[in-house]
Parts: C-alpha cells; structure tokens; sequence
C-alpha cells in the first residue's frame, strides 16, 4: 500500500515535471513576407531572422516572397498564413494601406504584425522596424549626389514601386532638402519607378538617358534600382558623365563604386533589420512586451531597444543610422550583404 502510493506519487511527479518542460517549450512560427522574390536585399533580412531564430530556439521560421513585388500577391500570402494559423507575421509591405484589411484580419485572430523596412499604415500592425530615420535617408541621398555634380544640373529619381511607403517618404525628404538655397541650380526633372524589378529599372534608367540628354545625375533609392542604374550608365557609356547614387547593397556596387560608376552610396544593414524584426516578434508573441510606448525589446546581440512612436502616428523601433560607402570602405563590406 504505501510503496504503491510512493509509486502514484512519484508518477504525478512526473507528470507535472513534463507538462511544466512542455509549456516552457511552447514553439511560435513566424513568418517573413518581403517585398518580392530575387531581391538580395531581401535575402540578408532573412539570414538575420534565420540568425535570430537559431538563438531563440523555439521558433519556426517561414520566408515568403511573391514572384512579382505587388500588394496583391502579398495579400494573397498573407491570407494563407492566417489559414496556416502562424503566430506572427514580419511583412515589408508593397503598400501601406491596400495591406491593412488582411493584417486586421490576422491580428484579430490574435497573430502579430511587425513591419519592418516599408511600412504597412499603423491600423494594420503592432509594430513597425524603421531602419533609420526618414529624414536623414532623404537628404543624405541629395547630398552625395550634389557633390559629385558639383551641384548643378539636372537630376532625376529611379525609384521602386509608386505604391512603397519607403521609397515615398525618403522621396519627400529628398524634396524637401532640395529647396535649400545651395541646390538652386539642380533641377529635379523625373521620378520614375522601375518597382523592383530589374529588368524595368533598367529600362527606366535608359529612358531617363532618351528624354533628358542633360542629365547630370540619378538617385535610386532601392538596391534593384540602383543596380539596375549602374548597369545601364555602363552600358550606355555615359559612366563620368550621369552621376548615380542613392541605396545599394554593396555586394552588388561593388563593382561601379570601385570603378566610380557609382562613387558613393547610402544603405544600413539588413541582416540587422530581419534579425530585430524577429525579436520584435518574439517578444510580443511571449507577452515580453505588450508593444507599448516605452517598452524596451530584447534584441538578442542588438541589444535593448525602445519602442518610440512614428512619424505616421504608429509605434516603431529606429534600427540606427544609414551608412556611408565608397571606395574607401566598399572592400570591408562587398562579402557580408
Ligand atoms: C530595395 C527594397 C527595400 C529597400 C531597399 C533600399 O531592396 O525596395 O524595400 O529598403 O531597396
């Protein structure tokens, strides 16, 4: 009687021990969706979510990209993770506002939304990872330029997808700092939108060439775009006479920073943003952090960081600075992003 009761005892014991280890070890699967597929931008976010979900250990990650970088495919993605009933969404949206429905949706099924990159409006998320601050992206891009033509002539802009909330805002800046007294004589004539794709970017880039042969000057603030600039420039031989900045990733510069193609060019780093945004995630999904104002996120190797609120009146985490490369560096940065 009293060794069974040990025994009974010692079962129950057991029990508990195992229920507790079970609910210590309560798996998330987040899911990234990014703008489009092919983009190696986009590739560095997901090897730093990848990094991040190796050290949190109880997260499965999926990586979705649609073929083509429109807000309806992303919808569409977006729609089957919340039948796939994931825990968290990371999403860099095509467009801030036609993506709000869906990720209402999600989140009223108690899913977590993290925008990171471009921004979905703050009706359709918790939080937004901004890389770095919107102004200073704007007007560093103008700036470069300005001092490579000396600051005359014309200049036009090669953006992404009219619809991406990013490239819209840093495009405002640039506006904005171009009404300095210094710019008086650069002229902004175009802005034209390759949306991402390599292919029409590079067209784009050809047409501005046909339609302003004064051109003095482009700034792509998307890493296809600037790429995309850089190979028709050269193609065209008009490297030394059509300046080209903006955001690039050094993997893919490389080449026309060192030939002075493209002498300098902005960006951050997006290992970092896809690393962060998943702890983002992770914090919201284990109640770490309800998301509020002031709360401060483990961010794993990044350290603590605050939530503070946005320009759009949502919530954010500001990644840092942008980063400055030109040939002097291009050599230290070519093979990390
Ligand atoms: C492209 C994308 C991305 C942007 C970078 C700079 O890869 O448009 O959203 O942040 O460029």
């Amino acid at each position: 009687m009293k060794r069974s009761c040990v025994v009974s005892f010692l079962v129950i014991l057991g029990l508990l021990f195992s229920l507790s280890a079970f609910a210590s070890a309560e798996e998330y699967t987040v899911a990234m969706v990014v703008k489009g597929a092919g983009n190696p931008f986009f590739e560095a976010c997901r090897k730093g979510a990848v990094e991040a979900v190796a050290e949190l250990g109880n997260v499965n990650f999926i990586f979705q990209a649609p073929d083509v970088p429109t807000a309806e495919g992303q919808i569409a993605m977006i729609d089957a993770l919340i039948a796939q009933q994931v825990d968290a969404i990371t999403v860099s949206a095509n467009d801030p506002d036609a993506l709000v429905p869906v990720l209402r949706k999600a989140m009223s099924r108690g899913i977590k939304v993290v925008a990171f990159d471009s921004a979905v409006a703050p009706a359709g998320r918790d939080l937004f990872l901004n890389q770095c601050d919107m102004e200073q992206v704007g007007r560093i891009q103008v700036q470069l330029l300005a001092e490579m033509i000396d600051y005359t002539g014309e200049i036009a802009v090669l953006s992404a997808a009219s619809t991406m909330a990013n490239q819209n805002t840093w495009i405002e800046w640039m506006k904005e700092e171009l009404k300095l007294p210094k710019y008086e004589n650069m002229k902004l004539v175009s802005v034209v939108y390759g949306d991402d794709l390599r292919e029409k970017s590079y067209n784009e880039a050809i047409g501005l060439f046909r339609s302003y042969p004064n051109l003095k000057g482009i700034i792509a603030p998307t890493t296809v775009g600037i790429a995309a600039a850089g190979r028709a420039i050269e193609d065209q031989g008009l490297s030394g006479k059509v300046a080209l900045t903006g955001l690039g990733l050094p993997s893919e510069m490389a080449e026309y920073i060192r030939n002075g193609t493209c002498a300098a060019m902005a960006l951050w780093n997006p290992i970092d943003l896809g690393y962060v945004s998943t702890y983002m995630a992770y914090a919201l999904l284990t109640g770490a952090s309800k998301g509020d104002l002031g709360d401060v996120i483990d961010c794993g190797r990044m350290g603590q960081m605050e939530i503070t609120q946005a320009a759009d009146g949502g919530k954010e985490i500001v990644l840092g600075a942008p980063f400055v490369f030109d040939a002097s560096n291009i050599d230290d940065w070519y093979q990390v992003y």
